[in-house]
């Protein structure tokens, strides 16, 4: 039971006053979730459109994940990779039958994931391809986002995320997005791998012509290079297929899997490849002390298994057709283009409309959380789990503060 009405004042007061500033969230303080679901200090619900960028597809607090957290903290929570542990081998089981990889390296955030695809790609690079020493490229593109490590923001092309971090590392060439033929341009007998989210979500759910990803397939084939998908916004049922590659019936020579794995619960991410790539590393050349650790293995199992048995792929297909149908009729001069591909959308604004960030405030006042990106993009990115009625109610708000 709470005694006194906590402070929101106060408490923005302290975040301001003891966290760096590397943020500008909405002002509203967070302190329960349940589903598509989230209540604020004060009491207030929220439904959360945004399922902090896909990676609470399952819902908050999803009560099965959430037990299977509970009793696996009490048990064991980290052996680190120096002693075994006995989720480990059943997790990597079922991430890799579920996927279709023969082989799973685990780590913690997104961008460790992703860096774990670049030394792969490296190394294969090296020791398979015959590439001289220190010469592999890597092909990227433009727009992309792959986390905030120092090598990746170096290949990043957002000035606001790569500003004055330099110097970056070399080895990265970025091409348009959705340009097949500028890639068959880039290549060279260097590159190692194409990197790339099938459907970039940061840029603003820009959806790439159907046929990239397929002439990607080619394209590394022809050259020997890998192709490596960033999976970690796209995947896990958010496009209606639990990877989004599925969409075009590509695959990938590596896939990289994060925020959806653990729903929400804990940081898990993952790269995946068969044994042709994987077996570069032998012991001691990458590693994490979280990578692996039985509470990640026992969330992101049954956070695997929620995917599945609530058929959540699926859903988001069919729920996505009739988002999709209503984006379609609402008819606002304000909006310019929308994007939607499964239970993710891009509303582009006309610039006149004087920018996103205004409209998420207007439907956090009528208790829909969602985020603006690149100034004039709202994005949505639902619990999987949302109904239909709950995507009609968000829709009229969404039609009534762009009117
Ligand atoms: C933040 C963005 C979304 C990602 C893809 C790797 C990562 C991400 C395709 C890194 C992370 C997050 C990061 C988060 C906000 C969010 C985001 F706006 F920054 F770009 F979703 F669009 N690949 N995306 O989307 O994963 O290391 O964060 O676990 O606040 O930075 P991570």
């Amino acid at each position: 039971m709470r005694t006194a009405p906590p402070d929101v004042r106060a408490l923005l007061d302290l975040e301001a006053a003891f966290s760096a500033h590397n943020y500008h969230p909405l002002d509203v303080v967070l302190e329960k979730g349940e589903g598509v679901w989230v209540w604020d200090v004060e009491g207030r619900r929220y439904m959360d459109l945004l399922s902090a960028y896909g990676a609470v597809n399952q819902g908050h607090n999803h009560p099965r994940i959430v037990e299977a957290l509970i009793s696996q903290a009490r048990r064991l929570a980290l052996t680190s990779r120096a002693f075994r542990n006995d989720r480990f081998g059943p997790f990597c089981r079922k991430v890799t039958g579920l996927l279709g990889y023969g082989k799973v390296l685990m780590m913690n955030s997104g961008a460790e994931a992703v860096e774990t695809a670049i030394k792969a790609a490296r190394r294969w690079g090296y020791r398979k391809k015959g590439v001289p020493g220190d010469r592999a490229e890597i092909l990227v593109f433009e727009n992309n986002f792959h986390g905030r490590t120092t090598t990746i923001v170096g290949f990043s092309t957002d000035p606001g995320t790569r500003a004055d971090f330099g110097p970056f590392a070399p080895g990265f060439r970025t091409l348009p997005f959705g340009d097949a033929d500028a890639v068959a341009r880039a290549m060279t007998p260097n590159v190692v791998g194409v990197l790339v989210e099938p459907i970039q979500g940061e840029a603003g759910v820009i959806v790439p012509p159907r046929g990239f990803l397929r002439r990607l397939r080619e394209i590394c084939d022809e050259h020997r290079a890998l192709l490596l998908m960033d999976e970690i916004q796209s995947g896990l049922g958010r496009t209606g297929k639990l990877l989004a590659q599925e969409r075009e019936q590509v695959r990938a020579d590596g896939v990289i899997i994060g925020k959806a794995l653990s729903g929400g619960l804990y940081p898990v991410s993952a790269f995946l490849a068969d044994d042709e790539v994987m077996d570069v590393f032998g012991p001691g050349s990458h590693g994490s002390t979280y990578g692996g650790n039985p509470l990640a293995c026992a969330v992101a199992e049954a956070a695997l298994d929620v995917l599945v048995e609530e058929r959540l792929p699926e859903r988001a297909q069919e729920l996505g057709e009739h988002l999709q149908a209503r984006l379609s009729a609402l008819r606002s001069p304000r909006v310019r283009e929308t994007r939607v591909v499964g239970l993710w959308a891009g509303i582009e604004l006309d610039p006149a409309a004087g920018g996103a960030r205004r409209y998420t405030e207007a439907l956090r006042g009528k208790g829909f959380l969602c985020k603006e990106t690149h100034t004039h993009t709202i994005r949505l990115a639902p619990p999987l789990v949302i109904s239909r009625a709950e995507i009609d109610a968000a829709l009229d708000a969404l039609a009534a503060v762009l009117a």
